[in-house]
C-alpha cells in the first residue's frame, strides 16, 4: 500500500488526524491534492455543502457557530472551511474564527479548518473544491463553506455549495447599493443577521423589489430570514428553511442546478488536467462523459479520469 493509499483508507475511516493531514496536502501541494481528490471517488457520501457568503464583519463566523450547534444537536457531524480573504485583515479573521468557534474544539463530530489559497483568479481556489471531497469522504454530513462575498467568490460559493446563504446587515445606508445585483443570482436564502439593529424592515423591502424585478430564479424564489445570530436567535428558522431547500435542490425541479454544477466542475477539473497533459482527441469521449454529466448524481472527477483514460487518447 502506497502512502497515498493508505491516507485515503484513513481519511474515509474519519481519522481526525489523517483529514487534518489531507487538508494540508491539498493547501500545500496542490497537484497532490487533486490527485488525493480523484481517488476518493469510492468514498463519497454526498455531504450536504453549504455555502456562506458576505461583506467582512456580517456575522457569517457567528452563524456558523450557531449552525454547528443546531446541527450537533440533530446528531449531524459537521465541517467548517472558512476561505480568508486575500485582504490584510485575513490574520485577524482566522484568530477570531478559531476563537468563537473554540467551544467546538473538544467535539469529535466538528472539524474546523482554515484555507489561505486563493484561486489564480481571485476566487475560490481548487484547493477549496479538493477539501470539500477530504471531508466528505472523511464522512461529515454537512460541510460550511465561509467566504466573504467579493468579485469571484460569490459566483464560485454557488458552484460548490448546494444552498447558498447570503448574510446582509441592515442599516448600512443605502440598502439597494450595498445588495449586489450578482447577490441575487446565487442566494439560495437571504439571511437578515444582526435583526437586533436598526432598518430590517427597510433592508427587507429593497430585497423584496429587487426580487420581483429580478428574471425568474427558477422554481425557487429565495426567503428571506432574519436573525440576532449573537443571540442564537432565528437559526433554527434559518436551518429549516436550508433543509426545504436542499429538498428542492434534490428534487427534479432544482436538479438543474446540480448538473450544472457538474458541468462546471468537470471543466475546472479538464482544463487542468489538459494543461498538464496537453490537448489530445477528446471529441467523442467527451460527448459520452457530457451526456452521462446530464444524470444526477454523475462524478465529475471520475469523468475526467475516464476522459483522460479513453483510448481515444494517443
Ligand atoms: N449586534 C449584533 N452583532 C453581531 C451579530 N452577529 C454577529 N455579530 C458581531 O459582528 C461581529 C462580526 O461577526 P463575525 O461572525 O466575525 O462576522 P464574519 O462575517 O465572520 O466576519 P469576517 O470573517 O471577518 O468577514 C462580531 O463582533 C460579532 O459578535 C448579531 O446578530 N447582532
Ligand atoms: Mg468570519
Amino acid at each position: 500500500m502506497t502512502e497515498l493509499d493508505e491516507l485515503i483508507e484513513r481519511v474515509a475511516r474519519g481519522e481526525r488526524h489523517a483529514v487534518a493531514r489531507a487538508l494540508r496536502i491539498v493547501d500545500d501541494h496542490p497537484e497532490v491534492g487533486r490527485t488525493l481528490a480523484y481517488r476518493l471517488h469510492d468514498h463519497r457520501r454526498g455531504a450536504e455543502v453549504i455555502g456562506l457568503t458576505g461583506n467582512p464583519g456580517a456575522g457569517k463566523s457567528t452563524v456558523a457557530d450557531c449552525l454547528i450547534t443546531l446541527l450537533r444537536k440533530a446528531g449531524k457531524k459537521v465541517a467548517v472551511l472558512a476561505v480568508d480573504p486575500s485582504s490584510p485583515f485575513s490574520g485577524g479573521a482566522i484568530l477570531g474564527d478559531r476563537i468563537r468557534m473554540s467551544q467546538h474544539s473538544s467535539d469529535d463530530g466538528v472539524f474546523i479548518r482554515s484555507l489561505a489559497t486563493r484561486g489564480a483568479l481571485g476566487g475560490l481556489s481548487s484547493a477549496t473544491f479538493d477539501s470539500v471531497r477530504v471531508l466528505d469522504a472523511a464522512g461529515f454530513d454537512v460541510v460550511l463553506v465561509e467566504t466573504v462575498g467579493v468579485g469571484q467568490d460569490e459566483v464560485d460559493i454557488a458552484r460548490l455549495a448546494e444552498t447558498t446563504i447570503v448574510v446582509l446587515v441592515p442599516g448600512m445606508g443605502d440598502d439597494v447599493q450595498a445588495i449586489k445585483a450578482g447577490l441575487l443570482e446565487i442566494a439560495d436564502v437571504f439571511l437578515i443577521n444582526k435583526a437586533d439593529r436598526e432598518g430590517v424592515p427597510a433592508l427587507e423591502k429593497s430585497l423584496r423589489q429587487m426580487q420581483s424585478l429580478a428574471p425568474e430564479h427558477g422554481s425557487w424564489e429565495p426567503p428571506i430570514v432574519r436573525a440576532v445570530a449573537l443571540r442564537g436567535e432565528g437559526l433554527e428558522e434559518l436551518l429549516k428553511v436550508v433543509t426545504l431547500h436542499q429538498e428542492h435542490a434534490r428534487s427534479p425541479s432544482g436538479r438543474d442546478r446540480a448538473v450544472s454544477r457538474a458541468n462546471d466542475m468537470f471543466d475546472r477539473l479538464l482544463d487542468a488536467a489538459l494543461v498538464e497533459r496537453g490537448r489530445g482527441r477528446l471529441a467523442k469521449p467527451l460527448v459520452l462523459a457530457r451526456q452521462r454529466l446530464r444524470a444526477a448524481g454523475a462524478d465529475p472527477y471520475a469523468e475526467v479520469l475516464a476522459l483522460l483514460e479513453a483510448p481515444e487518447l494517443s
